[in-house]
């Protein structure tokens, strides 16, 4: 709501007449990036139900951590189970660097493991990368830093 007028009186207009109209006149004006959180907001503020429109626009996702809590190199759960178009984050939790890599030979055929993996060092507390499967089949991946500590994870795709 304080965002909302707070957009509205920056681009000269009073305070709107309805919560769609200062959406849209936003939706105009702003990166598409905050269109997601506008619509939340919109949801929010017109009392439909946000958490269901929130879960429809992220759709399904599995969370894993890198580096388990007590500080074992392993990622946590190393073993998930998706669906086909749904997304794996894999978020940097201890023992960093990690990053996450996929080999061509251990992924289904027809998948391409470059766009799947994230070789750039997790560096960072907290920091995220996600890929999206959308081949059915098994994955294996590992982290290059700590391979040789069997830092090693698998994504089932159905
Ligand atoms: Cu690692």
């Amino acid at each position: 709501m304080a965002a909302s007028m707070t957009s509205s009186s920056i681009m000269g207009t009073r305070v709107a007449t309805s919560q769609r109209m200062a959406v849209q006149a936003r939706a105009t004006a702003v990166p598409t990036a905050t269109l997601r959180q506008d619509a939340v907001r919109f949801a929010k503020a017109a009392g439909v139900g946000a958490a269901s429109l929130a879960l429809t626009l992220a759709a399904q996702a599995v969370t894993v951590k890198a580096g388990a809590d007590g500080g074992g190199l392993q990622f946590d759960p190393s073993e998930v189970t998706i669906k086909a178009g749904e997304t794996v984050t894999w978020k940097n939790n201890a023992g960093f660097p990690h990053n996450v890599v996929f080999d061509e030979d251990s992924i289904p055929e027809g998948a391409s493991a470059g766009p799947l993996s994230h070789e750039d060092y997790l560096n960072a507390p907290g920091e995220t990368v996600s890929s999206k499967f959308t081949t059915p089949g098994e994955y294996s991946y590992y982290c290059e830093p700590h391979q040789g500590a069997g830092m090693a994870g698998k994504v089932i795709v159905q």
